[in-house]
Formats: C-alpha cells, structure tokens, sequence
C-alpha cells in the first residue's frame, strides 16, 4: 500500500493577509485524510509544525516583514520535509502561505538528490514567485520562494540551501500576474513558463504532458506546488491574493488526473489557503477533491495511457 504523510505548516509570515495559519485545520475539516485513507493510501498525518517565538530581524528592504519568522519555518520545513520524502511515497504539506514551498523543495530536493534522482517542479500558480529579498516590493515573503530555490543571490537570510532546483527542471502554469523585476529574471533563467494566454491557445493537457515526458526521460521525481489563486477566484475564493482568469474546475481536475495517471508526482503542497475568506468550507472542499484527483480518484475505470 502506498503511503502518505500530512505535515502541517501554519505560516502565514509571507502573506499580507492573516488567515492562512487556519489552512491546515480547514483542509483536515474538509476530510483530505479520510479521503486519502479511501483511496488506498496509508495516512499518516504528523500534525502541526511549530516554530518558536522569533527576535525581529531588520533588512535593508524597509518593505520585508516577518524575516526572522519565515526563515524559522523555512528552516523547520526543510527537516520535515525531507524526512517526510524519505519515510513515504507521497507527502503532502498543508498550508500556510506559500514561503512554504522554500522550505519543503529544499527538503525533497536533498532526498532526491541522495537517492540520485533530478528533481522537478510543477508550479501552478497566478504568481512565479520570483522575487528576491533586495527585489520585493510588496515585502510579503510569499513572492520569494522561486528566487530562493534556484540559487539567486541575496538569500543570506534565509536558511542555507544544500541542493538547488535547476530552473530548467520548473515548469509553471497559471501565470497571469508578474512584477518588473520577476520578469526580468525570467528573460535571463530557462524556467519553462505556460502563462493563461499560453494554456488558453493550447489547452492545459499539452504542455503538461511535454513537461512529464521530460520528468520521465530524466529519472526525475516531481514536486506539485499547488497555489489557491492558480484557480479562477469563482471557485476558489478562499485566497488574499485572487487574480481574475484563472483555472476553471475543469482544468484543474484534469491536471490532477494526468499527473495521476503519469505517476511520477513524489510530492504536494497545498498552500494559500485562507479559510476566513472562504465561503462555507468551498475552497478547501476544492482542494481536497482535487488531491483526491491526483491520489487516484476517477470518475469511471478506464485504462492508464501508455508512455510507449
Ligand atoms: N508578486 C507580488 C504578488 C504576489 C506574489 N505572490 C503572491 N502575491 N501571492 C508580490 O507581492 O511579490
Ligand atoms: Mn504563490
Ligand atoms: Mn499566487
């Protein structure tokens, strides 16, 4: 039986908003264990992180807030998560906003690593989350991780970072909102970027499978780094930082399913969350069914395509 642990992070440090340190319990509510424990999967949930009462920390960028904080859960996130790579075939890391995911892909990229596989990323998000700490603006954290994980400068701040993601192994989706300096990075790194305009003129199921056949051919093992605002605010209303055009019901269902059926995801997080801006429980009702797509749920049997 495969197994599974849930490891929750409530962080909300990186956000503007407060209300992404009730994500865990909101998904928990929702039924995800129940629902994973159904489909196959032995659960072990680990509960909550915690990390201790922090000392403020300064930084030159007046606009950064919470610094010393996020990179204690950055920290304590990287622990868990490689442990939680190591001891299971598919953790999932509930959150929390999405400063998160520098912690968790820091911790299965180094499982990765030892067991000698690349590691991938899939990002589906509105945002790239590109920013470094000197290049924020808005000073919410939650726009860093990228930067963080393929080895930009000016991350001193941050933990030390053992194994970085090569850009090259990022493959994001959802894109529709992208600050100056974000994309400036992106002209000069070879992330591969599907943004809305891009998934409206091709459809979601193209280039995902182009980005599996990648995954595949290179032995890698996948991470899925799942934001709220990836989805069209109409379902997904639960997020601080909605952006209009986003994925429909469908879409991301389909998503799920495909990397269901590809089988190669080695690893979830569920971040942004918000549940004080939910509306009676529907965005982590969402969330859950969504995994329940990638953790082997379907409609009808039918048979897995080949990858002759
Ligand atoms: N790029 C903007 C907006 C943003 C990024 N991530 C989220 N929002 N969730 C920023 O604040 O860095
Ligand atoms: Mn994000
Ligand atoms: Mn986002």
């Amino acid at each position: 039986m495969p197994k599974t642990i849930l490891i929750g992070a409530p962080i909300q440090s990186g956000a503007a908003q407060p209300g992404c340190l009730m994500g865990p319990a909101s998904l928990r509510t929702a039924g995800l264990p129940a629902v994973l424990a159904e489909l196959g999967w032995q659960v072990e949930d680990r509960g909550d992180l915690a990390i201790g009462a922090q000392a403020a920390r300064a930084h030159a960028n007046p606009a950064i807030h919470d610094l010393a904080e996020t990179a204690a859960w950055i920290g304590a996130l990287t622990e868990a998560a490689y442990a939680a790579a190591r001891e299971s075939d598919r953790p999932v890391f509930l959150g929390g906003d999405h400063a998160l995911a520098a912690g968790t892909i820091a911790g299965v990229a180094r499982a990765a690593a030892e067991a000698g596989a690349p590691l991938f990323v899939l990002w589906l998000d509105a945002h790239t989350d590109l920013h470094t700490l000197a290049t924020t603006e808005s000073g919410n954290l939650h726009g860093t991780p990228v930067a963080y994980l393929i080895g930009e400068e000016g991350f001193s701040d941050y933990p030390p970072l053992s194994h970085p993601v090569a850009p090259e192994n990022i493959c994001m989706m959802g894109i529709r909102s992208v600050d100056p300096a974000e994309r400036a990075r992106l002209r000069a790194c070879p992330i591969e970027v599907h943004d809305m305009r891009a998934l409206d003129e091709t459809g979601v199921l193209a280039p995902l499978r182009a980005f599996l056949a990648r995954v595949r051919a290179a032995g890698g093992r996948l991470h899925v780094s799942l934001d709220v605002d990836f989805l069209d605010p109409a379902i997904a209303p639960a997020v601080g930082t909605t952006v209009p055009g986003g994925a429909t019901f469908r879409e991301a269902h389909l998503i799920m399913e495909e990397l269901c059926d590809a089988g190669l995801v080695t690893s979830l997080d569920l971040v942004e969350l918000n549940p004080f801006l939910d509306e009676r429980g529907r965005t982590a009702k969402l969330l859950t069914d969504l995994t329940a797509s990638l953790f082997g749920r379907r409609v009808l049997d039918r048979m897995t395509r080949s990858f002759g």
